[in-house]
């Protein structure tokens, strides 16, 4: 416990009685440490300033960046990878702002996190009286997230900053929004029934136990397929249940794809991984069984011409009852937490359980073979520029040898041909984009990955991806972490190859200054600055980073004409048909 001040008052007898105090400040300091919260990201400003540096001076973790939105990107993936919410602390209005395009991304993704920003007098703001960065943050905030709440008395920071923990954990994990308006913070309270005030939050994230008839109508449907699919994501992931799904797997024989953030959830080298023919698992599989993935856009909602013509069976695992039926019918819901459904469906399906037929097993190692082996000499290849293959096949082997590093991933090509390319070892080891496919995760992700992990992060990003958290490196550099950053510099977003069609002096709506030297950005803050051309020169830059664990960025220089409009989703830009003179 942490008390501010002490007050003299008169005790009924006329003496002087010394009380201690505290404040808002330090309650909410105290909420967080109660529940087990060790660090904030942020951004200092009126009304938070002090609030990070008394946090700082009582023992937490505060993680100064140069723009919320990285900061909310870190507390989202530091909710992601450690379960309990991340925190991200801003400023009023505009710093709120910055902060709420993370905390949406993080309620898309399902990743707990807290965001906790100041904010001005209820009684200005509501008379919209023009306060110093004046915005009503509660009720913008609401539609973007799980959960928005307001603290208005020092007494009830205990309860709020717990159902902020609870909201973000239970259930489908997501982003919730704290106001603390500024005299909030300045109130004082006896400091003993300060601490009293406070609230523990107990099992945060309950278990929820599926039915078991769901469980047996579940096997019912998976005992009767013939070319069955396991669809792992990154709920399962999230989920920490790593060995009960590798047993879950095993027992059933089936092929199984990790959606992107759920490679290496598995070894992407296990015999049952069925990635390298993912197109064929889609098409021809009969039965398909997600855990903790959902039938969005990254799985053509689970209908359409890349799942075949024949009508498919889904077996589906997930905490939130209303993800059933979302695009294609369930047959066999479960309703419950990854690790309590995996492991009841493992007892279910028993010792003797038979596995799927020899004749789909062997078509889909047929075509993962055929696929690795027409993809290994192109990724050995020594282009100078470099190509996408050639580039990601140096980074694959860096990867190999550090299994326990964190890869971070963002761009269009850069994302698509890495996802594709570089194979995982280790649960939540590859931080993207996630479910929106948004840009500018890249460096705030880096930094949480590092805070949260120890580990060494390897970020490869494109060099459009990049630009959105750039400045960031200096971040990397203040607080020395072992984080090297790989721009796959091809001068722009896609391509650098567009012309503006007028043929007047602007540059194309797609490219970039040509040749940019984003390793002199990482050498203006102290880092090491690497401009790589060929895929050794790359590959020794990245070991030498992964093993100083000192801060780089390392400039790939990528042809500009290798990538394609979109990478992997062009598909999904409409198209203008119509033509002008
Ligand atoms: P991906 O993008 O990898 O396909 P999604 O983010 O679409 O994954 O899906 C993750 C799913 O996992 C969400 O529907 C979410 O409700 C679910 N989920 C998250 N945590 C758990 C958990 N502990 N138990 C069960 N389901 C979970
Ligand atoms: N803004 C945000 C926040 N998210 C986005 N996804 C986009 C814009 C649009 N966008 C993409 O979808 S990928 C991309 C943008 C701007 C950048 C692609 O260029 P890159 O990668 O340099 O990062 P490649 O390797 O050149 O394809
Ligand atoms: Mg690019």
């Amino acid at each position: 416990m942490s008390a501010s001040a002490e007050s003299v008052d008169t005790d009924s007898g006329g003496g002087e009685v010394t009380r201690e105090l505290t404040d808002g400040f330090h309650l909410v300091i105290d909420a967080l440490k109660l529940n087990g919260i060790e660090t904030i990201y942020g951004v200092p400003g009126i009304p938070i300033t002090d609030l990070g540096r008394l946090a700082q001076a009582e023992g937490m973790r505060v993680i100064s960046f140069r723009h919320e939105q990285n900061a909310g990107n870190a507390a989202a993936i530091a909710g992601y990878l450690t379960q309990k919410p991340g925190i991200c602390l801003t400023v009023s209005a505009p710093g709120f702002l910055n902060g709420l395009t993370a905390l949406a991304n993080a309620t898309t993704n399902c990743f707990p996190m807290i965001l906790i920003s100041g904010s001005s007098e209820r009684e200005i703001v509501d008379l919209q009286q023009g306060d110093y960065e004046e915005m009503d943050q509660l009720a913008i905030a609401k539609p973007l997230c799980k959960a928005a709440y307001r603290v208005l008395h020092a007494n009830d920071i205990g309860i709020g900053v717990a159902r902020a923990i609870r909201a973000a954990c239970s259930g489908r994990p997501g982003g919730v929004y704290l106001d603390l308006p500024a005299q909030l913070l300045a109130q004082t309270l006896d400091a003993e029934a300060g601490w009293m005030s406070l609230v523990e939050v107990v099992d945060p994230a309950p278990r929820q136990i599926p039915a078991p008839d769901a469980i047996a109508r579940a096997v019912e449907v998976l005992s009767s397929s013939e070319r069955p699919l396991i669809i792992l994501g990154k709920g399962a992931a999230y989920a920490q249940a790593d060995e009960d799904i590798r047993m879950l797997v095993e027992r059933s024989g089936f092929p199984y794809l990790p959606m992107s953030m759920a490679k290496g959830l598995l070894p992407d080298t296990h015999a049952q991984s069925a990635g390298p023919a993912r197109s064929l698992v889609l098409r021809d599989s009969d039965t398909v069984l997600m855990i903790g993935a959902r039938l969005n856009w990254l799985l053509s909602h689970g209908k359409g011409r890349g799942w075949g013509d024949a009508p498919k069976r889904f077996v589906q695992i997930d905490i939130e009852p209303r993800e059933m039926d979302s695009n294609v019918e369930i047959a066999a819901p479960i309703v419950g937490d990854i690790g309590s459904c995996v492991s009841m469906l493992y007892d279910a399906m028993g010792d003797g359980w038979s596995g799927p037929s020899r004749e789909w097993i062997d078509a889909v190692n047929a075509r993962k073979l055929a696929n690795l082996a027409r993809m290994a000499p192109r990724l050995q290849n020594n282009n100078v520029p470099m190509d996408f293959h050639g580039a990601l096949g140096a980074l694959r082997t860096v990867v190999r040898e550090h299994p326990d590093a964190i890869l971070v991933n963002e761009g269009a090509n850069t994302l698509d041909f890495a996802r594709s390319i570089i194979d995982m070892y280790q649960p939540r080891k590859r931080l993207d984009v996630g479910t929106w496919g948004v840009m500018g995760i890249g460096m705030g992700f880096a930094v949480a990955a590092a805070i949260e992990t120890g580990k060494p992060v390897l970020a490869v990003e494109g060099d459009s991806a990049f630009g959105f958290s750039g400045m960031e490196i200096e971040t990397i550099c203040r607080y020395d972490l072992p984080v090297c950053v790989v721009v796959f510099n091809n001068n722009g977003i896609y391509r650098g190859t567009d012309v503006n069609p007028t043929g007047g002096p602007d540059a194309a709506t797609t490219v970039f200054v040509k040749d940019s030297r984003y390793d002199r950005m990482m050498e203006a803050f102290g880092g090491v600055g690497v401009y790589a051309t060929t895929p050794d020169e790359l590959s020794r830059a990245t070991k030498a980073a992964m093993d100083s664990g000192r801060p780089t960025l390392i400039n790939a220089v990528i042809d500009e004409k290798a990538g394609t409009e979109s990478g992997r989703i062009g598909n999904l830009n409409p198209q203008s048909v119509v033509s002008r003179p």
